[in-house]
């Protein structure tokens, strides 16, 4: 390393989900030249799941992670019956939308607030605010109800025991009182008293989880449909109470988002303009595609469209097929993995291997050993590049399919926050597209419901079709590719069944899209690539580093899902 240049260590990354290290380069004045993403923890999921019965795999797959509790399961059972060319009901595809949506609306909200917010919002500053001007504040951008001087002075009151009593407890570990931080000290009480709100209300809206897949975290799935029937005058099914308790939440959520989440994101945005030109990285996005009206195997009827962007070009989109070898594939030079021939090549999914070939220094390192391995997490590319997957890739991808309402959306918000359309691509676009992405799908849900309700009015109320339940009616190999759209991004399980049972699984998965390492031609991965060219006010607390890579919202428990038994 020359005079003058430094390498900013940021491990564990906090407010996110797993264990993360980032390193980043810097020059010698403080602009990030090169960045570093490493997975450090292993866990062990596609192993475990060799042998076992398809059937039961989204059990052990949704355990992949307690954040995205859903889309593992709903991954696996996709995956099965794509295998096995196996149909859903209507009454099925929509109950799997309502819970991949509700999925959605409670992940983001919960990233803006509880691990993304603080980035921005000073939360010791809170205690200089007005409750008064507050109030005004709050009352000026939305018709949120819980807005008077005296709810604001309760939450400061709160505040200010916290502080004194030297017990930030959840508030904790901020970089408190440093110049990135932009907001009057008002919008920041008004953003603490929203993070509290969003605390309580997360906690109700999730019961939607449990009415259709009987709990929450980790609700049931099931091959072949949903596991909950539908009897209308049944205290054990589906029935006319808990069907109502779905349309409740689906308006709690909706209201949350139009009076809560979304006014606070442009009115925080506002302060932040020139994270609008920094911390995209790539320029090339991935979709799969989900939230069909009809069936999974039609794309045409999703609501996020498949297909891939390069280079920003919102004029074209590049074909995404799941099982085509040469498309989707996973790069292991610089993981802490091997593969049987050798490194150097790309394995698609269903030649997969899962092999731990640790052979660097002995954590813990002073740093990382980039020119080996580096990550217990792959580094997946399509038709051998790097791309980005999740809010921004879905806003893009339905942006640059004509849908209306994406349109509007981003077209009104750059409106009021005076921003060009090439403002998307940053830290900033990718937070926001995540907050507009959650006002298109809670509005959905409402759709999907009036879907399910009118089924039901008409007669219908099959939810599962067992018709190849009995292994015996399989063919003797099979494969196949689940497919959704998790809160992260693009997310999909590969199966090979033989004789009935597992013979290999894979999933790669949006964290590993994004988290994962350089590849064999030594080119970054999407975390890599956003951090380059950030300039760091102070090295010793590397806010600029949190909030790009927040942006992403990581989730590593996901990324990693291997597990080293002689290590553990
Ligand atoms: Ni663990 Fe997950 C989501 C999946 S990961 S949170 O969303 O799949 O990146
Ligand atoms: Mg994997």
């Amino acid at each position: 390393m020359t005079a003058g240049t430094g390498r900013v260590v940021v491990d564990p990354v906090t407010r996110i989900e797993g264990h993360l290290r980032i390193e980043a380069v810097t020059d010698v004045e403080g602009r990030v030249t090169q960045a570093y993403s490493s997975g450090t923890m292993v866990r062990g999921l596609e192993v475990i799941l060799q042998g076992r019965d398809p059937r039961d795999a989204w059990a052990f797959a949704q355990r992949i992670c307690g954040v995205c509790t859903l889309v593992h399961g709903i991954a696996s059972v996709r995956a099965v019956e794509d295998s096995l060319g196996w149909r859903i009901p209507s009454n099925a595809n929509l109950v799997r939308n309502l819970m991949i949506g509700a999925q959605f609306v409670h992940d983001h909200v919960m990233h803006f607030y509880h691990l993304h917010a603080f980035d921005w919002v000073d939360v010791v500053s809170a205690l200089q605010a007005d409750p008064g001007a507050t109030a005004t504040l709050a009352q000026s951008i939305s018709s949120y109800a819980r807005a008077s001087p005296g709810h604001f002075a309760d939450v400061q009151r709160r505040l200010r025991t916290f502080v004194e009593g030297g017990q930030l407890g959840i508030f904790a570990s901020g970089h408190w009182g440093h110049p990135a931080y932009r907001l009057p000290p008002e919008a920041n009480l008004m953003a603490v008293a929203h993070y509290l709100d969003a605390l309580a209300w997360q906690r109700d809206v999730a019961a939607l989880h449990a009415v259709f897949g009987g709990k929450n975290p980790h609700p049931h799935v099931l091959v072949g449909g949903t596991p909950n029937p539908i009897d209308l005058d049944s205290d054990s099914a589906l029935n006319t109470r808990r069907l109502a308790q779905v349309q409740d939440i689906i308006g709690r959520m909706r209201e949350f988002v139009d009076q809560v989440y979304v006014p606070d994101t442009v009115a925080i945005a506002g302060f932040y303009k020139d994270w609008a030109t920094q911390g995209e990285g790539l320029g090339n996005f991935l979709c799969y595609g989900d939230f069909p009206a009809t069936s999974i195997t039609d794309p045409r009827s999703f609501l996020v469209p498949r297909g891939v962007i390069l280079g920003r070009d919102l004029t074209r989109i590049e074909d995404v097929d799941l099982h085509d070898p040469a498309q989707i594939q996973e790069f292991v030079d610089r993981s802490y993995y091997g593969y049987d021939g050798g490194a150097g090549r790309g394995l698609h999914p269903y030649d997969g291997e899962t092999r731990l070939e640790y052979t660097g220094p002995e954590p813990p390192y002073r740093q990382l050993d980039i020119e080996h391995g580096y990550s217990w997490i792959k580094a997946p590319r399509w038709r051998g590049k790097a791309v980005e997957v999740g809010p921004l890739a879905r806003m893009l991808m339905m942006v640059a399919t004509g849908n209306e309402q994406a349109r509007e959306l981003v077209d009104r918000t750059l409106g009021t926050l005076d921003l060009p359309v090439q403002a998307l691509y940053s830290t900033l676009g990718r937070t926001a597209a995540r907050t507009l992405e959650t006002k298109i799908i809670a509005d959905a849900m409402q759709g999907w419901y009036d879907a399910l309700i009118a089924n039901i009015k008409s007669g219908d109320t099959q939810t599962c079709d067992d018709s190849l339940w009995d292994p015996a009616r399989w063919p003797k190999a099979a494969k196949g590719a689940g497919f959704m759209e998790a809160p992260r991004g693009a997310l999909g399980h590969w199966i090979m069944i033989e004789d009935g049972r597992i013979a290999n699984y894979q999933a790669v998965v949006p964290s590993t899209w994004n988290a994962g390492p350089r590849d064999a031609a030594g080119h970054p991965g999407a975390y890599e690539a956003a951090l380059a060219g950030h300039v760091l006010h102070d090295p010793a607390q590397p806010i600029e580093i949190l909030r790009t890579i927040h942006s992403f919202d990581p989730c590593i428990a996901c990324a990693v899902h291997v597990l080293d038994l002689q290590e553990q």
